[in-house]
């Protein structure tokens, strides 16, 4: 099923560029249509098995201010460890090729992955934040990659991002709060509408946010959280993903493997 064709390296240098400047870079047309719809169904499939819903991971406070009423988001954490095909899409070069290039660095070391579909009508929205505060390393050298299933458009609920914002590094979030940014100005947040086979790289230090699912079709999206493994965290916060320290590229020169 899967073809591996990955960009070329003047492309994947310029994706580098964009990433840097930007803090983000979206990737179009990663996967084919036709595997986008495969993991689409592969991931309702997961979600129908294992997501019992008793954990709805919506951030109360961004749904409040968005519908003034709750939303609702299925998840579900290491999709990998349930069906073999997330687990090659993690070594896919077409993916491990973007992302060292983006970590500038030819090794790639697995963080963490989440699944959400995001249902019709009332889908959650997420709040201004950036992910570092949950997991903060060293280096920075961090990033997500939003694998887009079917389309996203913005009544989909598409993720935003503030361009540049990462250039200012960490920011002060409220340990003892929901971790968002709310006095972020939300103008400076662009959707990033998405199709299927779509993906959205972004560092760890971004401001990014999304919209409620307000259409009549789930969105449906795989993030995978990397490292460069020679970027040490500097706390035990998140480190109980299965699978974490997982080298998907390269080797890690540290011999730490993920700990
Ligand atoms: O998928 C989305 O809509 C946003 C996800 C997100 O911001 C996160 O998990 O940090």
């Amino acid at each position: 099923m899967m073809t591996t064709l990955s960009p070329a390296t003047a492309d994947l240098d310029q994706l580098a560029d964009t990433y840097n400047e930007q803090g983000y870079v979206l990737v179009k047309g990663l996967l084919t249509k036709e595997e986008a719809a495969e993991f689409r169904a592969r991931s309702h499939d997961l979600i129908a098995r294992l997501d019992r819903g008793e954990d709805d991971p919506t951030w109360a406070s961004a749904a409040e201010a968005a519908m003034g009423q709750a939303t609702s988001l299925q998840d579900l954490h290491d999709a990998q460890f349930y069906d073999a095909a997330f687990t090659r899409l993690l070594t896919d070069p077409r993916f491990t090729d973007v992302a060292a290039a983006v970590l500038g660095t030819p090794n790639v070391q697995l963080h963490h992955t989440k699944m959400f579909v995001k249902p019709p009508a009332n889908g959650s929205p997420f709040p201004p934040h950036q992910d570092h505060p949950f997991f903060p390393h060293t280096h920075h050298r961090v990033a997500a990659a939003i694998f887009h299933f079917d389309d996203a458009p913005e009544e989909k609920g598409c993720v935003r991002i503030a361009p540049g914002s990462h250039k200012a590094g960490p920011r002060e979030h409220d340990p003892e709060g929901s971790y968002h940014l709310p006095d972020f100005p939300t103008e400076e947040l662009q959707p990033m509408e998405a199709e299927a086979g779509d993906v959205l790289f972004f560092t760890y230090t971004t401001v990014h946010s999304s919209g409620v699912n307000v259409s009549d079709e789930a969105r449906t999206t795989w993030l995978v959280q990397f490292r460069d493994p020679a970027d040490p965290p500097l706390t035990d916060q998140h480190t109980h993903s299965l699978g974490q320290g997982l080298i998907l590229a390269g080797s890690d020169p540290t011999g730490r493997a993920g700990r």
